[in-house]
């Protein structure tokens, strides 16, 4: 409620207005060319999507709002509600890509409630989440639950109503913080029903992540600051981003958000992209496998000659490499600030740590990767293993709880600001043969 009516309902009118000049008065600017090479290459650095709520740097990596994630944890409200000790909240998250303002404590309180307020599963979802068979991936487990949910999007019945185009947004929001608030009891209960005894404890006097953890079984303050921490700095990367970007195109034909992030996830399941943070931590297992089976340490060296051993197998090195990136990603940077203040003994932490140190010089040796250095997926799973939360084949469902809040913060400025249907040209390879044989 107070995010539509006092902060939102007052942004939509200018930023439509600021749009809509922009098309008018300069609609046939260039701001770039397409060569060959991208019309292949799937599209990279081709500027053709306008995207609100973070922008991706190569060098200096995400802002959120025009936020560092440094900047984020220096501002943002903490659950102990004193800025700057311990991890943003993900409500403080939510609240900033939305509205672009970093909200009070107060204001991230009422959107606590909010969000448990709107977490009630319908029981229809309930049963069929309870009988996916356990072997089935967690992922599709989401997609599926997620997807039952639509039943209760307000988007469809109003659009099946005749709402008018100018409202769309505001149907929009509701389903929006729909989907952000049921998405944790999904996830846990996938969690608890594939790897434990079925059974999901909430605890609503807490806030979005505390309860989650509790959702899924853990009761410890320095986890639920990681999963603050976690859902936080997956949330968004700008738009270009494979689940972004499908969130983005399957909501331009005005489905609703329920079933545009189910689009979104679906993306994120593949191993290039959310899936990689499984991985890595399966590429890490089969790492000290092999060499435990034949007595040898897990270091350096070790990983340097496992690691030739994947790239001459033409398999990728999973965690290092970005699309748009060229540094370390500060995602990965701030979760190794984490460990090394949480963890610094943790033996996985120091394998991480070690393949840091070398895996940037065996990838430029290489010669193909773009980006020789680490990215967010790199690091997470070991800090939840440290925990005990060991099943890393559930490690994607984590992010996509998180990358609900930013694709669908982008899905409602997408409805408020009137974006149309996506439809990009695609050609022949004649085409481009005939291009450059004029
Ligand atoms: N290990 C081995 N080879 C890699 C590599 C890696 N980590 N990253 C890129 N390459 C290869 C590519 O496969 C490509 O080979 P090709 O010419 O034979 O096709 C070549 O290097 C050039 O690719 P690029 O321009 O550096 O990367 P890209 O933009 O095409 O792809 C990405 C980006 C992330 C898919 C790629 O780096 C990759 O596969 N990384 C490993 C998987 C991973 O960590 N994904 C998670 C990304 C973050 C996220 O979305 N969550």
């Amino acid at each position: 409620q107070l995010v539509r009516k006092e902060t939102l309902a007052a942004q939509v009118p200018e930023k439509q207005k600021s749009l809509l000049a922009l098309k008018k008065e300069h609609g046939d600017h260039v701001i770039g060319n397409v060569t060959i090479d991208q019309c292949i290459g799937g599209a990279r650095s081709v500027k053709c999507m306008v995207w609100e709520t973070s922008n991706l740097d190569p060098e200096e990596g995400i802002r959120f709002r025009g936020l560092t994630i440094p900047e984020c944890q220096a501002v943002l409200p903490t659950y102990s509600g004193v800025t700057g000790d311990g991890e943003p909240m993900l409500e403080s998250i939510l609240w900033l890509l939305l509205t672009s303002e970093v909200p009070t404590k107060e204001q991230v309180d009422s959107l606590t409630a909010d969000l448990h307020a709107r977490a009630e599963l319908p029981e229809h979802v309930k049963t069929l989440v309870n009988s996916l068979p356990k072997d089935m991936h967690p992922m599709t487990q989401l997609i599926i639950g997620l997807n039952a949910c639509q039943t209760e999007s307000q988007f469809a019945k109003a659009y099946a109503d005749g709402a008018p185009k100018t409202d769309y947004h505001i149907h929009a929001l509701e389903d929006i913080l729909k989907v952000v608030a049921v998405l944790p009891e999904i996830a846990a209960m996938i969690y608890r029903n594939v790897y434990f005894d079925g059974i999901v404890t909430k605890d609503t006097s807490l806030d979005y992540s505390g309860n989650f953890c509790r959702m899924l079984g853990y009761d410890d303050p320095s986890f639920d600051e990681l999963m603050r921490l976690y859902l936080c700095i997956h949330t968004d990367h700008e738009g270009g981003n494979a689940s972004a970007h499908a969130t983005h195109l399957v909501g331009s034909t005005l489905s609703d958000p329920f079933l545009a992030y189910s689009g979104g996830l679906n993306a994120l399941a593949g191993p290039l992209h959310g899936l990689a943070n499984q991985e890595v931590l399966k590429w890490i297992q089969d790492l000290k496998n092999k060499f435990e089976a034949e007595g040898k340490p897990v270091n350096a060296d070790t990983i340097t000659e496992f690691a030739w051993e994947t790239l001459n197998a033409k398999k990728v090195i999973p965690g290092y490499g970005h699309a748009v990136l060229r540094k370390t990603d500060p995602r990965y940077t701030c979760q190794r600030e984490f460990a090394l203040k949480h963890m610094p003994d943790d033996e996985l932490f120091n394998v991480v740590d070690t393949i840091y140190s070398v895996m940037p010089d065996i990838l430029k040796e290489h010669g193909k990767v773009a980006n020789p250095y680490p990215n967010v997926d790199s690091h997470s799973g070991v800090l939840l293993w440290h925990y005990g939360f060991t099943q890393f084949q559930y490690y994607t469902v984590l992010f996509g709880v998180s990358r609900s809040v930013g694709a669908l913060s982008q899905l409602y400025w997408d409805r408020a600001l009137g974006l149309p249907l996506e439809r990009p040209k695609s050609v022949t390879p004649e085409w481009l043969w005939s291009q450059v044989k004029k």
